[in-house]
């Protein structure tokens, strides 16, 4: 494989498809090496078809809002890669969505799903569905609208979607209540991320930022040090920031920022949980203002109009919001304020430009498709679940999630570890996560 003739080729084919282009560009480019060791894969032109979808479902959505005035939205499906197992990836509402967006996310599902090792294939989808400002009434007709036209396409052993930014446990209430009206199936893991009682796993909700938090834990264990009374940055406030805040706050760090669209979010004395529970409370306002943490903890909290979290001087930082929010300069002044260790949560979270900044000056980073696979790992465990027609207690889903991610760093180490004794994380996540898709592809023959 040549990186710049493949990556020449698919911006021709796609072009303007930034976000995409960016994600395949990181994996191939940590991928070469390995790839090139293995002539088969050459021959069976596994790049050219790992990069290209299995299929994009495409299709309009259309509600009635509030003021009875009819809204379209496009709603999309990208079902990427199934060699590990059914589709399985979350939902994204957000004003900013297109293809190029659900592209990059399905093709780094691919990998972050094949690093849990459970039988999942990638998958990502989503609208331009603005979910600010909107009453839950609105929300309900949108997932319904949107559920009218998904449903033929998704089922447990088809494809699975779950939430991500503008989906949360609500959301899938109603997509999942939709879908069982339409298809008339039940009981069954055709959407994860439901709330326990009904399908749910305990954990779920906390699975990301418990999971991402873990993988820290071990990163700063690779140089003896230990979590407790570190400083972090987050950024945003949406369930990943929520979940890894609890955690940290639980193994004695300190969360020094939150942020939102609106700005920081500075918190000197560390967040606590009658502000991490606030932060609930905060989404479901779908205000998205994460000025209105400072306005309810006036003597705790300083908000800054403007200003991201990396301006806020940390010893971790951990991006939990939205694709490329860490750029080349953000790195600079983390690094300048001494960050030692950058950990994303968010998928793609920094920037090119920022993540070689961060390795270049020797500060161990943890990429997106590693350190958040928690998510999706524990939404594999809600499918198994389903499946049993069975529940897990919160101790016994949260000990499989630990194992899982315990499992995901000590293969990031193993594909990662360099000459120098140094880890490239990327590269670790990139191979351990390739390896496993490849090999089943190969067995299963050029289809
Ligand atoms: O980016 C992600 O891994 C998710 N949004 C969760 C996907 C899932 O199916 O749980």
């Amino acid at each position: 494989m040549n990186v710049q003739t493949i990556m020449t080729n698919l911006e021709a084919k796609h072009p303007g498809e930034k976000e995409y282009l960016q994600a395949v560009r990181e994996v191939l480019e940590s991928i070469e090496e390995v790839y090139n060791q293995h002539p088969e894969f050459e021959k069976a032109k596994i790049v050219e078809r790992l990069v290209e979808p299995d299929r994009i479902f495409k299709f309009r959505v259309v509600w009635v809002d509030d003021q009875g005035q009819v809204q379209v939205n496009l709603g999309y499906r990208v079902q990427y890669n199934a060699a590990l197992g059914a589709y399985k990836g979350g939902l994204r509402f957000h004003p900013k969505v297109n293809e190029s967006m659900l592209k990059f996310l399905g093709f780094e599902q691919i990998f972050k799903n094949s690093l849990t090792n459970l039988p999942l294939g990638g998958g990502k989808g989503g609208s331009d569905f603005d979910p600010v400002g909107k009453s839950d009434e609105e929300i309900m007709r949108f997932c319904q609208a949107f559920m009218y036209e998904l449903w033929r396409n998704i089922g447990p052993d088809q494809d699975s979607p779950a939430g991500d930014v503008g989906v949360g446990g609500r959301e899938i209430g109603y997509l999942y209540g939709a879908y069982k009206k339409i298809a008339r199936e039940h009981s069954t893991g055709a959407l994860t991320g439901k709330s326990y009682g009904w399908g749910g796993s305990l954990m779920r909700p906390e699975a990301t930022g418990f999971g991402a938090i873990y993988y820290v834990v071990r990163m700063l264990k690779e140089k003896g040090e230990d979590i407790k009374g570190k400083t972090i940055a987050l950024s945003g406030f949406g369930n990943v920031a929520w979940g890894a805040a609890t955690k940290a706050v639980e193994l004695g760090a300190k969360v020094v920022a939150i942020s939102g669209p609106d700005g920081v979010c500075e918190i000197p004395g560390g967040i606590n949980m009658e502000m991490i529970n606030y932060m609930l409370d905060m989404r479901a306002s779908n205000r998205n203002k994460v000025e209105d943490m400072a306005t309810k903890f006036p003597t705790l909290c300083k908000f800054t109009a403007g200003k991201k979290s990396w301006s806020v001087k940390c010893d971790i930082a951990c991006p939990s919001a939205f694709q490329n929010e860490l750029s080349e300069a953000d790195a600079k002044e983390l690094i300048a304020n001494g960050v030692q260790y950058v950990a994303e949560i968010s998928n793609m979270g920094c920037q090119a430009e920022a993540i070689h900044a961060i390795q270049a000056a020797g500060i161990p980073f943890g990429p997106g498709k590693a350190v958040n696979a928690g998510g999706v790992a524990t939404s594999g465990l809600e499918i198994a679940q389903n499946a049993a027609h069975y529940n897990w207690t919160a101790e016994e889903v949260d000990q499989k999630l630990h194992k899982i991610m315990n499992d995901i760093y000590d293969m990031c180490v193993q594909y990662g570890k360099q000459a120098d004794g140094s880890i490239n994380y990327v590269k670790g996540a990139n191979i351990a996560g390739f390896m496993r898709v490849a090999n089943a592809m190969m067995a299963q023959g050029i289809i």
